[in-house]
Order: C-alpha cells, then structure tokens, then sequence
C-alpha cells in the first residue's frame, strides 16, 4: 500500500496541470448552469502566444457548444466560474481547483458586438474592456479574489452599453514565470450574452485579439517577485494589459 499511495502521489504532478478553464456564467449572482451560454475547452491548457489565432476566444471547445444566450440588462452584475477541468476539482480534495494559487495576475472582461452570439466566431471583433482587477496595495491579485470566491469573477456590465448580443471574453494572465518572455499565461473563454437597456455605446477604445497585446506589455514581461521571493509585485505598480476600460 505504501508503495501504491507514493506511486500515486509521484505521478499526480505529470497527470494535473495547474491550469483552468471558464464554465459557468452568473447574472447578478444566478448561476446559469455547467456550459451553459459559454464556449469551454476541453484543454485547460493556457494560450502563451499573444498572436495565436485563437487568442479572443479560445478552442477545442466541449461539444457541443452551448446554444444559450444569456439575457442581462446593462448594469447587471455578470460573472464567470474559473475551474481546474470542466466540473471544478478533479478529484476529491484537488488544490489547485479553481486554479493553482501560484497563478498571479489579472482578471479581465472585455465585450465585443456581434449578430448572434450563439454562432459568431471570436475573431474579427472589436473588443472593449469593461472590467479588470489586478494588483492592489496588499499585494493581492485578481486571481487571489477569484479563489477566494470559489473560481467567480464578476463585474457589472456598464450601464451605457448599447443593446443587443455580444460575446463577453473573460480572461486570466497568471504571472508566474512571465518574467521570461512568452511564459505568461493566458486563460480565455466567450460566453454569449444579449444585453438589454437603453445604452448606445460601442466602447471608447476597441481592440483585435490577437493583435491587441505584445510580448514585451509591461504587464505580460513582469517581474512579480518581491525580494523575498513573494509574489506580491514588489511595491512596483502592476500594468493590467489592454485598453483603458469604458466608463459610462
Ligand atoms: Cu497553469
């Protein structure tokens, strides 16, 4: 039995990885339902090249794809679940479900119009930030908030956004080695909302994915370490990749 249980236990670090994926979407704290309204890999494998086709939303979804679109009025408050693998932990007790806690960084949403949002590929938009959490004065990340509320990231959508259906792109950058060029990760996914209200904006500021980050952004080539080896950014202020968000 010893030697079954520190086989086991040898080979767990080949067989996990520590990364994740998005699966659930919640509007003003209801949760939608597993796959429901989002486009979920079946690879919790992160994207490291900023220039990779798929970088807006992702690929090697689960089929099949999720139909829904999910209504919300501009203002609500939506939320997407981060998990280790489709479902949350991977076995009973797995630490690194919602993600592992060595994955610093950001959390972000951004917004693109499209006709229909059950359909529409992720590439070709414009995309609008509308959301990011980073680092703050304690030397806490959004990921950190993110574990802390059990994988759920949400912000509110704002309330002059223009009516009508859009993928809503939520993203993690964890940090931890991307003090070395290309090993920043990236963990993207779509969900597919349609907004209501009597907003008309398209965003201030509109970007390509990919096309919108480079390697070399302060906040993708970075240093999180602080001297003692703590990922706390260092008392150096951390630069959340992207547009300036819109603000109503
Ligand atoms: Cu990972």
């Amino acid at each position: 039995m010893k030697y079954f249980a520190a086989t086991v236990l040898a080979l767990l670090p080949v067989l996990t990885s520590a990364h994740c994926v998005a699966q659930r979407v919640r509007v003003n704290g209801a949760d939608q339902g597993q796959l429901v309204g989002i486009r979920t890999p079946n690879s919790n494998n992160p994207i490291q090249n900023v220039n990779d086709g798929n970088f807006a939303c992702n690929s090697g979804f689960h089929s099949p794809v999720s139909s829904t679109v999910i209504n919300v009025k501009a203002g609500d408050k939506v939320g997407t679940q981060w998990g280790h693998v489709i479902g949350g932990a991977q076995f009973a007790g797995d630490k690194d479900n919602p993600i592992a806690a060595s994955h610093k960084g950001p959390t972000i949403f951004y917004l693109a119009k499209v006709d229909n949002a059950a359909s529409a590929s992720g590439s070709g938009l414009k995309w609008f930030k509308i959301g990011e959490d980073g680092l703050d004065s304690s030397g806490k990340w959004g990921v950190d908030r993110m574990i802390a509320n059990g994988g759920w990231v949400d912000f509110p959508i704002p309330s002059c956004v223009a009516p009508g259906q859009y993928l809503l792109r939520t993203e993690i950058v964890a940090l931890h080695s991307a003090s070395k060029q290309g090993q920043a990760q990236f963990y993207v996914g779509c969900a597919q909302i349609n907004i209501s209200g009597a907003g008309s904006s398209a965003g201030s500021q509109t970007v390509s994915f990919p096309g919108a980050y480079s390697a070399g952004d302060p906040g993708i080539l970075v240093n999180i370490y602080d001297t003692q080896g703590n990922p706390t950014g260092g008392g150096r202020p951390y630069t959340i990749p992207g547009p300036a968000k819109l603000s109503c």
